[in-house]
């Protein structure tokens, strides 16, 4: 019989972390970087998975310096950092005794660069987080194949219980050798949804490892025993417009959203479509103001060092964050939910009204629910005109607003 997961005391401490924390960066490096196509260019391009493997021969990423990625992130606001320490290809980026396939055995760069990035992010204050693939398009007992992966030239054998024994030894090793770890992203369950994933002896392991470790699961379904978040892949909680989480109701667990800046998540060189960073933050609030975190990806290149664009980006949020993080980092949803106009998010006595979309000077809030002390411009404490009317409070902008996003902040008595 299943029992019941009771998170630890620590696991709701990290929960509460993982909540007022809001933004991380997510990071897709591995040596399908190399071909700057995309993490899935294995099978997307149906390479021979025998070829594929001498990529590791000619992988050395000179430029890689974990501090450098991890002070790029910390200035543009990230609390958090998620690296793919395994990716579908099955090529491990860390020091692993389950497999020489991979980073310090199969290349001649030789570094275990999630030691590097634990050690980095601990001296930096930011917290490391692993993306871990279910699927493994390496693997020869990854079988019966699931939904991909089915055209690079492979042979089964092994069992299915090799694989997940192999699965178990790794995560033991992610969990003893980097320090304390903020959580584990899974992914790759949706490959072979009938499977026998057994998810909660993986599950417990981790957290006997470590009970403040959060556990995530990109299955794109209400979320399984066990977990500790839910993510939501290039949507934020609610919406479905990838196409991806119509089973996924919002849980009451912490929620994240992730998101590419550009349109892939490994590095792609063709693929320049970079959002605006005023897109980029509209996301990053709306994220805020339905009560998830925002996981925006980087995809590094193969010598080891972030595209322009992506460090353009981030200096300009972390810019727009200096100023403006106190109204996302620390906050909730707001009491208002989402609108056409924008979103709110709360903390303490305060309100935050984030306006990201308004041609009017006029703008009613639907809330009559508690006294107000003051109202002010976030940006500058000027005081905000407003009426209290039935239908909630009326505000009476100077003009229409311009910024990125403009905010007024509530004080309730
Ligand atoms: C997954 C990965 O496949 C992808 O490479 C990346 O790491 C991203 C963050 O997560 O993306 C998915 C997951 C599920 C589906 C599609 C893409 N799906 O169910 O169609």
């Amino acid at each position: 019989a299943q029992e019941k997961y009771v998170p630890s005391q620590e696991n709701l401490t990290n929960r509460e972390w993982f909540r007022d924390a809001k933004f991380g960066m997510f990071i897709h490096w591995g040596i399908y970087s190399m071909l700057a196509d995309g993490e899935w260019v294995l099978t997307n391009k149906s390479l021979n998975e025998a070829e594929y493997q001498k990529l590791a021969d000619g992988f050395y990423p000179s430029k890689f310096n974990a501090d450098e990625w991890v002070r790029i992130a910390k200035d543009a606001g990230m609390k958090y950092i998620c690296f793919t320490s395994r990716h579908h290809d099955g090529f491990s980026m860390f020091d692993t005794k389950q497999s020489d396939y991979n980073i310090v055995k199969a290349t001649p760069f030789k570094r275990d660069v999630i030691k590097e990035l634990a050690e980095a992010c601990q001296k930096h204050g930011l917290k490391l987080f692993f993306y871990y693939s279910h699927i493994d398009w390496h693997r020869p007992d990854y079988y019966p194949w699931g939904r991909t992966g089915r055209n690079t030239g492979r042979t089964p054998s092994g069992t299915w219980e090799d694989y997940l024994k192999f699965m178990d030894a790794q995560l033991t090793e992610l969990l003893t050798n980097y320090g304390p770890i903020g959580g584990i992203w899974f992914d790759g369950w949706w490959d072979k949804p009938d499977a026998d994933w057994q998810l909660e002896r993986q599950y417990t392991l981790i957290h006997r490892l470590q009970p403040g470790c959060l556990i995530g699961n990109n299955h794109h379904k209400a979320p399984f025993e066990g977990e500790d978040f839910q993510m939501f892949e290039r949507d934020l909680p609610g919406q479905n417009k990838a196409g991806y989480s119509a089973d996924a109701e919002i849980s009451a667990l912490p929620l994240e959203s992730c998101e590419t800046m550009n349109n892939t998540w490994g590095y792609n060189i063709n693929d320049r479509n970079f959002k605006s960073t005023k897109q980029l933050i509209h996301t990053l609030v709306g994220a805020a103001g339905n009560n998830a975190n925002l996981l925006l990806n980087v995809g590094p290149r193969p010598g080891g060092d972030f595209p322009e664009g992506s460090v353009r980006h981030l200096k300009e949020i972390g810019e727009w964050m200096r100023t403006y993080g106190e109204t996302i980092q620390g906050t909730r949803a707001g009491i208002i939910p989402q609108q056409d106009w924008g979103v709110t998010t709360q903390k303490g006595n305060k309100l935050y009204i984030h306006i990201l979309n308004l041609n009017k000077t006029e703008l009613l809030l639907p809330t009559t629910d508690r006294k107000i002390k003051s109202i002010v411009c976030f940006k500058d404490q000027t005081p905000v005109k407003y009426k209290k009317t039935k239908e909630g409070i009326l505000l009476q902008l100077n003009e229409v607003p311009t910024d990125i996003d403009h905010i007024v902040e509530i004080i309730w008595k």
